[in-house]
């Protein structure tokens, strides 16, 4: 073949002509309704100003913080704009289809028009607008060269409202500076809840200042011996604080009536036998259990929860319920019996582990679902009396499970999740009894017992985690994996840009 004139890659071609080398229609996760138009395309330039509309400056200033680093333009935040060339994020005014979370973008020659009923909208049609510009605009430093938007316009709104992610930092801690990398990076899929795991048996991750031990002691380790941590309470709430900054509401949970050999080994009036165990480092499940049968153990409940609630300003607190195998079954149901009014008495609506299901929560109470086949009788039931099903199916959701059999990182106990298997799922169906209308939403679990780093973090989350976002979010009608993995690729530079090591799977042709 003749030697092909003219630039070598798509990047090249944007740089030399300022066309796009992705559309309206590339975006992750897929919008509700996107209309290309390749005349439209518009351009950042040194002149570009962001207009934020009254309650808008929040979002205007975090995209100025997302396009300043590359672009190295000022792009000031204005209240009015004088007809130069501008990006206008405007609050209300907005079609009535995009609800509470969407967003409806228009980009035209002459600049981009971001319209939503809510602050959440407008975060949500920011990241998109971010997907419409050359993967580049995430790179730390001053890239020269042609920064175009993808021209056309975007209609766009949630499928569910429950778009989660779950970190345990309690296998392994993570400092809140990489809790927070891992927020920024959930946020560009328009994930907003991020569960923290506070509390397992390896260790207890957050300060509580009536049983100060909890922390001191039991946050000392983690898995495999290393030195454990803990938030502070005014850490957490900085933690709070920033994902709420990214439009991600923070669900605490700690685990009970098991997962607690951490608390128990802090106190040894919580064991039945008054006798505090030692610190573990391994990774079995399944031992441990508050004494279900004392007083000192509804006291040291209330203390944590409301301390835990009062930190929180989401109206969910997660109090785990999960694999209570050293709890008798009689004694888990008194015992949620007795610690869902607690919640309750601080002002939180519950979620738990699907297992909390057999205690019949109230119907506020989001059960969530980790088991790996169609059927479960409680959970089904829980839906039937109006409980809304939160589904993370463990052979398509968890985050922690190797990729295939020679990945470095992950468990098997749920099988191999390759990219397509995490996306090849429908919330609406995988569970008997639990419709569309039943289900919450969806979360991601990334459990730590393998994980030390972010890049441990990032090589397990990325891609699976856009799959889950992508569930959420889009119409059932966009899900086909031909498509998207197509698109899927595309974010691969971007996650390069932005430093985040990801798995290059090799069903993924990755540019
Ligand atoms: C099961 S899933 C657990 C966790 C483990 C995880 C590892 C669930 C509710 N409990 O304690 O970390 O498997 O994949």
């Amino acid at each position: 073949l003749p030697a092909m004139a003219g630039p070598a890659t798509a990047a090249e071609a944007d740089r030399h002509q300022g066309k796009t080398e992705r559309g309206v229609t590339d975006v992750v996760p897929a919008p509700v309704q996107a209309k290309a138009d390749a005349r439209a395309n518009f351009s950042l330039s040194p002149h570009t100003v962001i207009r934020a509309g009254k309650g808008a400056d929040q979002v205007a200033e975090y995209l100025r913080g997302l396009l300043r680093p590359a672009t190295g333009y000022r792009l000031p935040v204005v209240s009015k704009s004088w007809g130069g060339p501008a990006i206008s994020l405007e609050l209300g005014h907005a079609d009535q289809r995009v609800g509470t979370e969407g967003y409806q973008l228009k980009v035209t020659r002459d600049g981009v028009s971001l319209r939503a009923n809510t602050t959440d909208g407008l975060f949500s049609g920011v990241q998109t607008l971010r997907q419409l510009l050359p993967s580049a605009i995430d790179a730390k430093t001053v890239q020269h060269r042609a920064w175009t938007v993808a021209g056309g316009s975007i209609l766009d709104y949630p499928r569910f409202g429950y778009r989660g992610a779950m970190l345990d930092v309690a296998r392994h801690f993570f400092a809140p500076d990489q809790v927070k990398a891992y927020i920024d990076q959930i946020a560009q899929y328009k994930i907003n809840t991020l569960h923290l795991h506070l509390a397992d048996d390896q260790g207890w991750r957050i300060e509580i200042k009536s049983w100060p031990r909890l922390a001191t002691y039991g946050g000392q380790t983690q898995v495999g011996g290393g030195k454990g941590g803990y938030y502070t309470q005014e850490q957490y709430k900085d933690l709070v604080a920033y994902a709420a900054s990214r439009h991600i509401t923070v669900v605490p949970e700690i685990d009970m009536p098991g997962h607690t050999n951490a608390a128990q080994a802090s106190y040894a009036e919580l064991n039945c036998d008054g006798v505090a165990p030692p610190l573990r480092t391994d990774i079995e499940v399944g031992y441990s259990s508050l004494c279900i049968n004392k007083d000192i153990t509804y006291k040291f409940l209330d203390d944590v929860l409301r301390e835990v609630s009062a930190l929180t300003p989401g109206k969910y607190v997660n109090i785990g319920g999960d694999e209570a195998h050293a709890t008798k079954p009689e004694d888990y149901l008194t015992f949620e019996k007795k610690v869902q009014p607690i919640v309750a008495k601080y002002g939180k609506l519950i979620t738990g582990w699907h297992d909390i299901a057999k205690s019949q929560p109230p119907a506020s109470a989001i059960p969530q679902f980790w088991g790996t086949d169609g059927v479960n009788a409680d959970v089904a039931a829980a839906a039937a009396r109006g409980n809304k099903i939160l589904m993370s199916p463990a052979n398509k959701a968890y985050l922690d499970m190797q990729y295939n059999k020679d990945s470095p990182l992950g468990l098997h106990w749920a099988g191999y999740v390759e990219v397509k298997d995490a996306y090849d799922w429908d919330p609406s169906t995988f569970l008997q009894g639990v419709s569309e209308s039943q289900v919450a939403g969806v979360e991601a679990p990334l459990w730590s017992e393998t994980l030390v780093t972010n890049d441990n973090i990032e090589y397990m989350a990325f891609p699976r985690l856009a799959g889950h976002a992508e569930i959420a979010w889009s119409p059932k009608a966009t899900h086909n994996w031909d498509t998207y993995r197509v698109r899927l690729a595309k974010q691969g530079p971007r996650w390069t840009a932005q430093g985040i090591d990801f798995y290059r799977s090799p069903q993924v042709d990755w540019k």
